[in-house]
């Protein structure tokens, strides 16, 4: 379904009113609006394609109909998606799921939506029906070396398709670990998932990077062999200058401070990126911002500090991406939410009156730097991303024109009730 821009025009020029008089506030309240605006502007966030059809639980899967049955239909939803809100501008795939016929062909589809491609994920979690060996007891890790070169091999293969399609990062998460004690020895695993790392690492075109994702548990539930942020620190300083650690919101302990562990990876200079969502309970792979919203402005509010203080451009020099699953909702619409809130912990982020902070802190005022932290994160950003998509030409209420426009009906009629998009 392709969306016409005077369609995006009327939804807008019916609302430019309303919107005019909450801009105007939000200008007035908010010192940097224009700054503010500028930089959710150029703010891209990949989409994951794993994440435009319904995901299953454990237990199930219940579809909700016109999901994208190939890789052309799920870039086609993405650029649906950018078309709306002019901050999804990006594509990142997974493979096998997502292994393009004709790469050529891809790319100039792609284009024509104003769509890159992001990161490439391998994928050694899961056995595919051609595969000679099972990962069943790891892959990098694994005992026998056969395994680890065949798992070596695909991420190999997965860095092909992805310079044919001109992404340049390669993002490597592990399922890697034990269930039991006694099972693995924990060394022996660390040194075969190095050795096969630096494998991987030597065959990235000079300009790639890697980024290696850390998970605290599950699939395996007594040890992972990248199990946190320290232990993919440990492989990325010894890979090189193009590894980097990727957090993935949902993959720590409960309670974790990850607003911390992020301010760190970015000093040392190591952190990658990102995969968003949220979660209560563990990886739950929910709409970001739609649990924590505060520890999600508070860890913007550590991306913005820290990049500001390594003078790094916030746009190109993390990788942001979402990564979550959607059992209950429309997939477009979960990535419209998720997206939005990730804008709206950026604003906030972006709002924090620095100065104010550092003199605060530098006389121990906890009470005036909790303020100021707090009063950034209670600020209304709504209309600074409004008026940021209106000036890219996006939709100032993207859910609010899907749903209008009746796009998963248009789905479904097009591509019909019982379609399942590959994935989990
Ligand atoms: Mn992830």
């Amino acid at each position: 379904m392709q969306l016409e821009k005077y369609k995006i025009q009327q939804y807008n020029d019916d609302q430019l009113k309303g919107h005019e008089r909450r801009l105007s506030f939000a200008v007035s309240e908010i010192e940097n609006a224009e700054a503010i605006i500028q930089k959710l502007v150029d703010f891209q966030i990949a989409i994951p394609s794993w994440a435009l059809g319904t995901g299953g639980t454990r237990f199930g899967r219940f579809p909700g109909g016109g999901e994208p049955r190939s890789l052309e239909e799920k870039i086609e939803d993405v650029g649906l998606l950018h078309s709306l809100n002019q901050s999804s501008g990006a594509i990142s795939l997974h493979i096998p799921w997502d292994i393009p016929k004709d790469a050529k062909a891809i790319k100039a589809l792609a284009a024509q939506y104003g769509l890159k491609f992001d990161a490439v994920n391998s994928n050694t979690f899961q056995d595919q029906p051609d595969q000679a060996l099972t990962y069943k007891f790891g892959s990098l890790q694994n005992v026998d070396k056969a395994i680890r070169k065949q798992a070596i091999e695909h991420n190999i293969e997965v860095i092909k398709h992805g310079v044919e399609l001109g992404s340049e990062s390669l993002t490597v998460w592990l399922s890697d670990g034990s269930c039991f004690p006694g099972q693995l020895n924990f060394r022996k695993a660390y040194q075969n998932t190095l050795e096969s790392l630096q494998e991987i690492y030597a065959a990235m075109p000079e300009n790639w990077k890697m980024f290696l994702e850390y998970k605290a548990y599950e699939p395996n539930f007594y040890s992972t062999t990248v199990g946190d942020w320290g232990q993919s620190y440990s492989y990325v300083q010894k890979l090189g200058e193009k590894a980097f650690t990727l957090v993935d919101l949902g993959h720590h302990l409960p309670n974790a401070n990850i607003e911390q562990i992020v301010a760190l990876l970015l000093m040392e200079g190591k952190l990658g990126g990102f995969h968003f969502n949220d979660s209560k309970y563990g990886d739950d792979d929910l709409t970001a911002g739609a649990m924590k919203p505060y520890q999600l402005f508070l860890i913007f509010n550590e991306l913005v500090e820290g990049m500001d203080a390594r003078g790094m451009n916030h746009a190109t020099d993390l990788g942001w991406m979402i990564d979550a699953s959607h059992n209950v909702k429309d997939p477009l619409e979960d990535l419209l939410q998720s997206v939005e809130g990730i804008m709206m912990s950026y604003a906030q982020a972006l709002s924090v009156d620095r100065k104010a902070l550092e003199e605060a802190q530098a006389i121990n005022d906890v009470v005036r730097c909790q303020e100021i932290l707090q009063n950034a994160f209670r600020t209304d950003v709504r209309a600074l991303a409004a008026e940021a998509r209106l000036r890219a030409g996006g939709a100032l209420n993207p859910l609010g024109l899907f749903r209008s426009l009746k796009v998963r009906e248009n789905l479904i009629a097009e591509r019909g009730l019982k379609t399942i998009a590959t994935g989990l």
